[in-house]
Parts: C-alpha cells; structure tokens; sequence
C-alpha cells in the first residue's frame, strides 16, 4: 500500500504538506491543477512547479485527482476530439514529471452529491450526508445549497463557472441516455490509451457518488456489472479503477470487498479510497469515521482484500470529519484524515505481519 492524502495546493489549501508530511507511513501527495478548466491541457512548467513543491517537502506526487473530462466528451460534441488531443497532451506531460496515475469520472454535471456538508453526529462532529428527502426539487436549488454548505471553499468537481450554467448543461444532456454516455465513454477510453500504453500512466475512474441517477441523468459507473463493461471498453492495465469504497458502499448491495478483489485481482485497482459511510434509510446515508463499527462497511475486510489481491495500490482516506473545531474544506480537514490513515496503518500492519 502507497498510502496518500488529497492535497488541494498552497494557495487554496490551510493544511500545509510540512503537517502532511509527519502523519505516518503518509509517501504521496494525490494533486491537481484546479484552476485548468476541463477540456485545456496541463502546461509542463505548472506541473514540474507542482511537483517540485511536492517533492520538497520529502512527499512524492504520483497520484493526480482528478484529471476532469469536459463534458463536451461526456456528451459527444464535437470540440470533444480536441479536449481528447489535450488530455492526451497532459497524459504525456504529467508522465515526465513522474506521474503514474490518473483519477478522473464520467458524471454528467455533477461530481459528487450531498444533501448537507456538516451534518452533526452524536459525538459533536460533522460529515457531510445524503438524505434522499432533502434532495432539492432543482438542480439549481440543490446547487445552491451545496455552494451555501461550502463556506466559500472551492469544493472539487464543482467548478462555479461551469455550474453557472447549469440549465444549458442540463440542456446539453437532454439527448445523453446511458447507451449514450457509455458510447461517449468508450470513444474516450479507446482515444487515450495509445498515449497512457505508451507513456505508462494508468486511467482509473471513479465510481459515481452516489451510485444511482440524479435529476434525471445517466450515471454508468455505479456497481460491477458497469466496471466490467468500462473494462471491456480496453481490456488493459491501463484502463482501470478508483475503486472508492464509500461511493460504491453507498448502495448496500454493492459487495465492496468482493468488487476490490474482482477487479483488483486483474490488476485494475492502481487507487483505492478507503472511506467509511453509514446507511440511514434506503437510499440516504451519512459519511462516518473510518472504523468499521462507526458506519456499514467492515474496513479490514476491505483492506484484507486490496492486501490479498493489490498490495502495491495507492491508498487515500477519503473524506473525514470535522472534529476538535477544525472547520476545515467540507470533507477534507487534517485530524480526522489523519486519524483514518492511523487506522488503516493498523489495519494494514495487523494484516500484513509475518
Ligand atoms: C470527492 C471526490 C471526487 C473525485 C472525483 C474524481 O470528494 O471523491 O470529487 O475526486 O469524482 O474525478
């Protein structure tokens, strides 16, 4: 296990990677260039500045989360060859600063979705939850919420200037059923992965979040059967997984012990977040501690899986809680991601020993 922790960069993150640096068995830095819009290419010289920075601080940057894919090639337009000839671009220039591993999704309009950012638990923290009742009755509404839960922190895959234009978004997607997407899906897949062969970068989509559809769009990344037709699209090491076990453990039926060894087991689970979530009611949830018995999943059998079948994985915590006043970037605070990298340091030493 390589294990990681998100970093949102210098200017736009309070925690800085000094502080990263001293939480145990912590070797990578999972990065991005936030302000590059989707669909532009990544300049070498921001990257090597980025990675420098990384590096300096005795931390490696192998990961980059996310790499976004416009949705002019979500939706199959036509500016999408040429977001696709830049993605390829920054594929060639994340390699030769060392980068190995791409996360990225194929969610129409929205990345993740929650219904409230701080939702308080009995001990006095705050996760951020999905209730399906508090769903907005408007995309518009609901992001407006969201953006009000952000206290002004720029939240990930919720880029305002795209969301600005949410209704003509929605618009755009009218024609994109899941047939659709999935089509648009493939041509991608198979137009970057000349590039990822050559240049030794691995793909690794993120499951939706959650893993149905919301406002009426499509979503195609939500269980099993999904990743293996995405595998299908090029049956390669290169086309691969974020195996995330909160987003996928967010439909009970999902397995998510038995998804990471199916699909970790050939070798398609380069990065996983190991992330903890409690189900309240068919269809809601809130995030939790990353200890088993705090939410649903059973984390050492998660972690005995990737352990069993892709020891050499990237491993982050995903979200954490707000705990001992830190209000930090809704899910991404230090202490408790911290705690959660203890814990599965644990997890991991208990397992793997003689
Ligand atoms: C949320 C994250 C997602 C993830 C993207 C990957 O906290 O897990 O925003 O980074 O879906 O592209």
């Amino acid at each position: 296990m390589r294990m990681g922790f998100r970093w949102f960069g210098a200017a736009d993150d309070p925690i800085p990677l000094a502080h990263i640096r001293q939480i145990p068995g912590v070797t990578q830095i999972v990065w991005a260039l936030f302000d590059i819009p989707a669909g532009e290419s990544w300049p070498t010289g921001r990257i090597a500045a980025q990675v420098a920075e990384i590096e300096a601080a005795g931390l490696r940057a192998e990961v980059v989360e996310s790499v976004n894919v416009s949705d002019a090639i979500k939706i199959g337009q036509p500016e999408r060859d040429r977001h696709i000839a830049n993605y390829i671009d920054t594929i060639g220039n994340l390699s030769r600063s060392g980068v190995k591993v791409i996360c990225y999704n194929f969610m129409p309009v929205f990345d993740w979705m929650r219904t409230d950012l701080r939702f308080r638990l009995v001990d006095g923290s705050a996760v951020l939850a999905y209730d399906s009742a508090l769903i907005a009755p408007s995309a518009e509404e609901m992001l407006a919420q969201v953006q009000r839960g952000a206290d002004g922190f720029l939240l990930p895959g919720w880029e305002p200037e795209r969301l600005a234009q949410v209704r003509s978004l929605f618009e755009a997607y009218a024609c994109v059923d899941e047939a659709k997407l999935a089509d648009n899906f493939r041509y991608f897949i198979q137009a970057v992965m000349p590039a990822c062969e050559e240049y030794d970068v691995r793909m690794a989509v993120h499951p939706d979040d959650p893993p149905w559809p919301i406002f009426g769009l499509p979503r195609i990344v939500r269980n099993a059967s999904d990743l293996r037709r995405i595998e299908a699209f090029h049956d390669s090491p290169y086309n691969a997984f974020t195996l995330c076990t909160g987003s996928l453990g967010e439909n009970p039926d999902n397995d998510v012990p038995a998804i990471i060894r199916e699909f970790a087991g050939r070798d398609k689970a380069p990065f996983i977040h190991a992330r903890n979530i409690k189900h309240t009611s068919p269809g809601s949830f809130h995030e939790a501690a990353h200890l088993s018995k705090e939410g649903s999943l059973d984390m050492c059998e998660i972690m005995l899986a990737v352990a069993q079948t892709s020891p050499e994985s990237y491993v982050r915590p995903d979200h954490g809680r707000d705990i001992w006043g830190e209000r930090g970037r809704p899910g991404y605070g230090l202490h408790d991601r911290a705690l959660g990298i203890a814990y599965l340091n644990g997890l991991w030493e208990a397992i793997t020993h003689g």
